[in-house]
């Protein structure tokens, strides 16, 4: 059955989300009536009137970051601070749309040493939001990126803030707190602060350096007009992929985005081989078109046939067993007629699937059974 997706859904959907993730509202319900309702007042509300409220993204030639009501509260808190989201209602009914985009704004240089540039180039090469950019985007991203030295206890980003910088790591720790908790920490590599700039919205976490460190910052124009576009329709295009993978629902939308930032997509002919049996593993895929066999070589005569054990489709994964066990490829797998993948490499597997490390693991131990049914291989001593 098709479904038509409205116009608007996807979005209205995430900064919803968003909200929720950055509220951990006790009652979802109740939270979700409040939002909604506030949210149609707005829109009412702006229909009556003539005047832009908030900012659009790419609306003006040189927009000057998120203005806020509240002025009082500039000082540094001692705590990670918490703020509604009703403060910032009007850019959350915000829709981005990347075709508003115009590229209005001036290239901006900061100069580098020798020394800086190779500590630069080091620091963005994992950096997922720049994978799919050209070579000459990539120069004007490193061109336009200024060192920022931090101190321990310095904060970054505070929660709720308007966003300026999108920020890569260079050096040293920093802790992440969402509404007053410590989350997750980043040690010495990654990158933060692309939220508020992607998605037009206040920072949705408190980023605290816990030792010395130095980060490379882009301002939010630089970001908007080199990196945002391409990064946005990849998460657009990657997330509905995600939906549609069973395993990858234990992740939670931010994780989600970040696996969207990671994956590339790949396309096999009718008969290739996408894995082969036997060989080193260095990524994982999974089916975004078409299907895929998978073959083993019967235990007693390894270089005899092959037999076929299994065929994947749409939504279906592989290539994560390697992965999980540090050993060589235990199957190959084959396209059956056009197969498109989208293939997460090992690093990204290991940083951002432990949410679904469970479900796989289950998977895995079906395998081994199955195989041993086909009498294929040896069953494990229990
Ligand atoms: P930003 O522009 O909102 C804060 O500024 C940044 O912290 C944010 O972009 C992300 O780059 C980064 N939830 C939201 N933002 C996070 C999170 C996070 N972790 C890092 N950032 N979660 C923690 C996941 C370990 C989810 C918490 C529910």
């Amino acid at each position: 059955m098709n479904f038509e997706i409205p116009t608007g859904l996807t979005d209205l959907l995430q900064d919803f989300t968003v909200a929720v993730l950055k509220e951990r509202p006790p009652n979802l319900k109740q939270f979700a009536a409040d939002y909604f309702a506030k949210l149609n007042e707005q829109n009412n509300e702006e229909e009556d009137d003539d005047k832009p409220r908030g900012v659009r993204f790419g609306g003006s030639p040189n927009p000057e970051p998120m203005q806020t009501e509240d002025d009082e509260d500039s000082d540094e808190p001692m705590e990670p601070p918490t703020r509604g989201f009703t403060r910032r209602q009007s850019v959350s009914a915000e829709r981005y749309d990347p075709a508003d985009d115009e590229d209005l704004d001036e290239k901006v240089v900061y100069p580098k040493t020798d020394e800086q540039r190779q500590r630069l180039n080091e620091a963005v090469k994992h950096i997922l939001l720049f994978r799919s950019l050209e070579p000459e985007q990539m120069q004007e991203v490193l061109d336009a990126m200024f060192e920022k030295k931090v101190l321990p206890d310095e904060h970054v980003i505070d929660q709720g803030d308007d966003g300026d910088n999108f920020y890569v790591i260079d050096s040293g720790k920093y802790d992440i707190f969402v509404n007053g908790n410590l989350v997750g920490n980043y040690d010495t590599n990654g990158s933060f602060g692309e939220l508020a700039l992607m998605y037009n919205m206040p920072r949705a976490a408190t980023i605290v350096a816990t030792t010395e460190g130095t980060l490379w910052a882009m301002d939010r124009q630089t970001f908007r007009r080199i990196v945002l576009k391409t990064a946005f329709n990849k998460r657009k295009m990657y997330e509905q992929l995600i939906e549609g993978v069973p395993v990858l629902k234990a992740l939670e939308i931010y994780e989600r985005q970040n696996v969207a930032d990671a994956l590339f997509s790949k396309t096999f002919e009718e008969g290739s081989c996408i894995i082969k049996q036997g060989d080193d593993a260095d990524c994982m895929y999974f089916i975004e078109d078409g299907e895929c066999r998978v073959t083993v070589t019967n235990k007693a005569d390894p270089s005899g046939e092959e037999v076929e054990v299994k065929r994947y489709n749409k939504g279906g994964y592989f290539g994560e067993l390697a992965l999980v066990t540090h050993k060589p490829r235990a199957a190959s797998v084959y396209a059956v007629g056009r197969v498109k993948v989208a293939v997460l490499d090992v690093q990204a597997f290991e940083r951002l699937l432990g949410p679904c490390m469970e479900i796989m693991k289950r998977n895995i131990d079906e395998y081994e059974e199955q195989l041993v049914q086909l009498d294929l291989v040896d069953a494990k001593p229990r």
